[in-house]
């Protein structure tokens, strides 16, 4: 059942990526434990980065259009999808989520996934790049614990880090973690707080952007 579950999924996944790949759509899929701060990275990265490209978003979350509502107030199209009990965003999810909205050829499509460092490592949903975002209150053993999804990456994103000097968290060991997991990964370390660090994380984006 399981099996069936997610072949299914990864066949809508491919016809997702040929699609995106054919109007040379970037697509990233934001995956994190709740509130890392995947929508406040968004919203520092969104002012950045429309005067390069056009951007849109699709919102996952269980309830509210809460998210979404943050992102429409910046001006770029964006649909909120509610999983219900649903634990992650699915391939069927984008595919209807991308017909509802404007997605412009040659723009860059983030994809928020539900708060969940479990279930969404599983569902591809045809992106080109999973971004995993682990922040500085959440424990620097979490790449060890949940190993699927810093496997499944490839960006590793530490958020917060306006909060080192206040919380018992080793970055470097955290890195040393997530990198034993995952050797592929690109780190990166920043604050959506104060904007530490993000410009980093947009030069590497704006490149990858150009070779799409
Ligand atoms: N100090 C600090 N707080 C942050 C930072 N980034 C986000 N936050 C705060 O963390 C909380 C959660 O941020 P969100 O951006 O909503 O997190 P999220 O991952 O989108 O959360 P879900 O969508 O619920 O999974 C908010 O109170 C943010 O203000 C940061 O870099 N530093
Ligand atoms: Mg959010």
């Amino acid at each position: 059942m399981e099996q069936d579950v997610l072949m299914q999924n990864n066949l809508l996944a491919e016809r997702n990526r040929g699609y995106f790949e054919a109007r040379g759509i970037l697509a990233l899929n934001f995956l994190s434990s709740p509130g890392s701060g995947k929508t406040s990275l968004l919203e520092k990265m969104i002012p950045l980065l429309r005067e390069v490209r056009p951007v849109s978003v699709i919102e996952g979350d269980q309830q509210t259009m809460q998210d979404a509502e943050r992102i429409d107030a910046l001006g770029v199209p964006v649909v909120q999808v509610n999983t219900g009990t649903g634990c992650h965003l699915d391939a069927a999810m984008i595919n209807r989520a991308v017909r509802e909205m404007d997605v412009a050829s040659g723009s860059l499509l983030c994809i928020e996934n539900v708060g969940n460092l479990v279930c969404p490592a599983l569902f591809d949903l045809g992106e080109a790049l999973k971004v995993v975002i682990i922040s500085t209150t959440e424990g620097d053993d979490k790449p060890l614990k949940y190993p699927t999804m810093f496997h499944e990456a490839d960006v590793c994103i530490l958020n917060k880090i306006d909060l080192l000097p206040y919380v018992p968290f080793d970055a470097a060991a955290c890195r040393e973690h997530a990198m034993r997991v995952n050797h592929h990964l690109e780190w990166f370390e920043l604050s959506a707080a104060t904007g530490e660090g993000v410009e980093e994380w947009m030069e590497w984006l704006k490149r990858r952007l150009e070779q799409v």
